[in-house]
Formats: C-alpha cells, sequence, structure tokens
C-alpha cells in the first residue's frame, strides 16, 4: 500500500472512531414509567481505541490489519469520580481473556472515552486465568474498592477436561482510580464465588460482603442464592459463616441462580438492591434484572421483594456473544436524585438506563411479589383490573355528564 493511501486509511479510521464516540445518545420513546432507556449503546468494541487494536507502523503493519480485535465491552462497574462517570469496563479481547479499562463520560449517556492504557491489576502468588465483572465501592474507610471474579483452571480436573474453572472474588483498592492494590483473594468455604460485592459501611465494625456460593458454574449444589458474610479484616478477608438472604426459586425469573449487582444504593427506606436472575429456556439461559431492598439497620434482611423482572433483555441488547442476557454490576446515584443503571447486554456491549431513587423505591415497595402460584397471581392481575376499571367507569360517568351538560348548553343557545 502506498504511503499516502496508508495514511488516508489511518485517518479514515480515527474518523470514524471520532463520529461514533461523539454520537449524541437518544432517549427512548417507550417510558414505562420505571426507567428510560437510551437508544444507542454506551460503549461497544468498536468505541475501544483505534491505537489499542491496530499497529499503525507501516512498516510492521503494511496491510494495516486489525492486529489485536476485541471482542466486547460488557459488565462495567461504575462510579462517579471528579464530577465524571467512570465505567471500569470487562473489556474482553479476541483472545477471550478479559481484562479491566477505564472509559469515562461528563454526562454519563454518552461520550464514554477510554483512557489510554487498560487498568493493571496485579496478580497474587496464583496468577489469575481470567478476570472480569468488576464492582466498584467506594467504603467508608476510605479506599475504592474493585471486587472483580478471578478464574484459574480447576487443578482437580481431568486432563481432558480444558474448560472446568475455579471462580473466586478477586479484590483491588486505590485511592485514585490510577494505581490499584492487590488483596488476598477473598477466602470463604464455597468451591465457586461470582458476583461478590462489598457493601459500602461497616456492619457492626466490620467488612460486609454479599457473595454468591455455588459448587459449578451451572451446578448450584449446595450453594446458590446471594449470600452475605462478615470479615473482620479486608486485607486478609474471611467469611465463616455465610447466610443466604436471597434464595433461588421454583418457577421464577431466578429459578436456576441469580447474583448480586453493583453495590447497594442507601435510600432512606432501605437498601436498593439491583440483582440478575436466570432461568432455563429451550433456548438456552435467559438473564434478567430485579430489584429488592433490605433493611437499613440490618443489610441482610430483605424487606421488599417485587415479582417478576425489572428490566431483560429486548431488541438488539438480546442478540450477542452469549445471546439473552442482560448484567448490570455498576449504577450511579446522582446528586439530583437520577440513577443511572449501567447494564451489559449478551456479554457484548454497554448500555444505560436511567431512573430515580423515588421512582425504584415505588416500584419495590408498590410492586406485587411474585404469589408462586398462577392462581395467586392472576389474583393479583384482577385486583388491579377491577380498580382500574372503576377508575375509568367513574371517568367515563363523569365524560357523559360533560357531554350531557353540554349538549343541554347548546340546546340552550
Ligand atoms: O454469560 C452470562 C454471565 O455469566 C456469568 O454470570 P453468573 O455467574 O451469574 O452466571 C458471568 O460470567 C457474567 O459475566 C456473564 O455476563
Amino acid at each position: 500500500m502506498q504511503k499516502s493511501e496508508y495514511n488516508k486509511r489511518v485517518r479514515q479510521l480515527f474518523a470514524e472512531h471520532k463520529k461514533l464516540i461523539c454520537r449524541k445518545n437518544v432517549k427512548s420513546k417507550h417510558d414505562n414509567g420505571i426507567f428510560l432507556r437510551y437508544t444507542h449503546p454506551v460503549l461497544t468494541a468498536a468505541h475501544t481505541p483505534v491505537f489499542w487494536r491496530y499497529d499503525l507502523n507501516c512498516k510492521t503493519n503494511p496491510q494495516l490489519m486489525e492486529r489485536m480485535g476485541i471482542n466486547g465491552t460488557f459488565n462495567s462497574g461504575a462510579i462517579e469520580h471528579d464530577d465524571k462517570i467512570l465505567l471500569m469496563v470487562r473489556v474482553e479481547g479476541n483472545d477471550r481473556k478479559s481484562f479491566f479499562a477505564i472509559a469515562e463520560s461528563r454526562n454519563g449517556i454518552d461520550n464514554f472515552r477510554f483512557w489510554n492504557y487498560p487498568v493493571v491489576i496485579p496478580e497474587t502468588k496464583d496468577p489469575d486465568i481470567n478476570v472480569y465483572d468488576m464492582r466498584l465501592v467506594q467504603h467508608e474507610d476510605g479506599w475504592i474498592y474493585g471486587l472483580f471474579c478471578t478464574e484459574r483452571k480447576d487443578p482437580d480436573a481431568q486432563r481432558t477436561d480444558t474448560s472446568t474453572a475455579i471462580a473466586q472474588c478477586g479484590i483491588v483498592r486505590t485511592k485514585d482510580l490510577l494505581t490499584w492494590e492487590r488483596l488476598p483473594d477473598l477466602v470463604t468455604k464455597s468451591p465457586q464465588q461470582r458476583n461478590v460485592v462489598l457493601h459500602p459501611e461497616f456492619v457492626h465494625d466490620k467488612y460486609a460482603f454479599y457473595t454468591r456460593p455455588q459448587d459449578g458454574f451451572i451446578e448450584a449444589g449446595s450453594g446458590g442464592g446471594i449470600g452475605w458474610g462478615v470479615s473482620n479484616d479486608i486485607e486478609h478477608s474471611v467469611i465463616h459463616d455465610e447466610i443466604i438472604i436471597d434464595d433461588r426459586l421454583y418457577h421464577t425469573i431466578k429459578e436456576v441462580k441469580n447474583g448480586l449487582g453493583p453495590a447497594p444504593i442507601k435510600t432512606e427506606k432501605g437498601w436498593l438492591q439491583l440483582a440478575h436472575g436466570v432461568r432455563n429456556t429451550a433456548a438456552g439461559l435467559r438473564y434478567v434484572l430485579y430489584l429488592f431492598l433490605t433493611d437499613l439497620k440490618d443489610p441482610a434482611k430483605v424487606i421488599a421483594s417485587p415479582g417478576g423482572y425489572f428490566l431483560a433483555p429486548e431488541n438488539d441488547e438480546r442478540v450477542g456473544d452469549v445471546s439473552n442476557v442482560v448484567f448490570s454490576n455498576g449504577w450511579v446515584k446522582r446528586a439530583s436524585g437520577e440513577v443511572f443503571i449501567y447494564y451489559g447486554s449478551s456479554d457484548t456491549r454497554m448500555h444505560v438506563a436511567v431512573s430515580t431513587i423515588d421512582k425504584l423505591l415505588d416500584y419495590v415497595l408498590n410492586t406485587p411479589e411474585d404469589g408462586l402460584r398462577s392462581a395467586v397471581n392472576v389474583q393479583q392481575r384482577i385486583q388491579l383490573i377491577k380498580k382500574n376499571l372503576e377508575i375509568l367507569k367513574k371517568k367515563s360517568m363523569m365524560l357523559a355528564r360533560r357531554v350531557s351538560v353540554k349538549v343541554k348548553n347548546d340546546l340552550k343557545e
């Protein structure tokens, strides 16, 4: 390729990238009263900098090939920092390894730009094979913690088994989001721990964790459900006793498994919790998001649990590397009371939906619980229908009265 042609193609790559990251996001037309989605994904693989993917040296890359492709940008932790929204993105290379990278935006809705370099996570003596799904937590001890899933090959797997992994919770902390200190992995009795979240406040002077003890990726075995446990120390975190605070349940959206999303948001009515629930279908696993509320003084006590899902994959969100999945491990409460809910779709890209604390509390406190039987749930709906028909009847009577008064008046004139 001629030098001039090469340079032209490089300019084109940068121009296309700029156009994409500068694209204004627009509110979706459909408003369910609970949250509003934004139409465009906030991050895709194409949002990663051109210089992460291409070798821009015409001598070493004369064909201007994409040397190191990016497969997806999803499941991001989120935090507001220095008047910006930062996402701690799970970036997955074409090589299937995930790593973390920070993307920032002033308004949290569009214009997300990756920092030049991915985040460097120090390894422990037992190196991680894959790291993903970081939850960022500003803890009251003054540190920002990042809890993530660290996967290593199961040392007990048979020689022919090249996929069984041991998943545990890795912990890093920082004050500036630039340098990260690695702490020892969380120790629990469970062979698998994904979706571990640090509670932002001390509970009886201890660090408190939401966990998800399981025997395998799908098999809950003797575990399953969203767990809770405390540790005296964060520098050597050990949970001796784990209790299940939100269990899996037959014939619900969390029948197969569930896991907490981001760290909870403190509200005057309780801790607002966002989680994902998984059920099995003929087409494979389906991941949806749900909400619940826990007690302010005892965050392990569920005090409101609306039935069904809060947000489920729709339209383009339904298709990707692992289709029919929405997954959230980051949300941000703004000073205005708005809540930005960041979620990944189908292990491929990132989106934002916007709500408010008031709306989310109204939703969790006033949506009926899952009655767990069709007969119960249909009665809940019948009650709603009856109430509404009464209102509509009154409205139509008022309307009819208004029309008849108008007709009488017209006749008088
Ligand atoms: O592929 C869907 C999700 O699977 C895992 O979540 P969980 O352990 O709750 O099933 C994670 O790998 C997650 O990143 C992924 O989105």
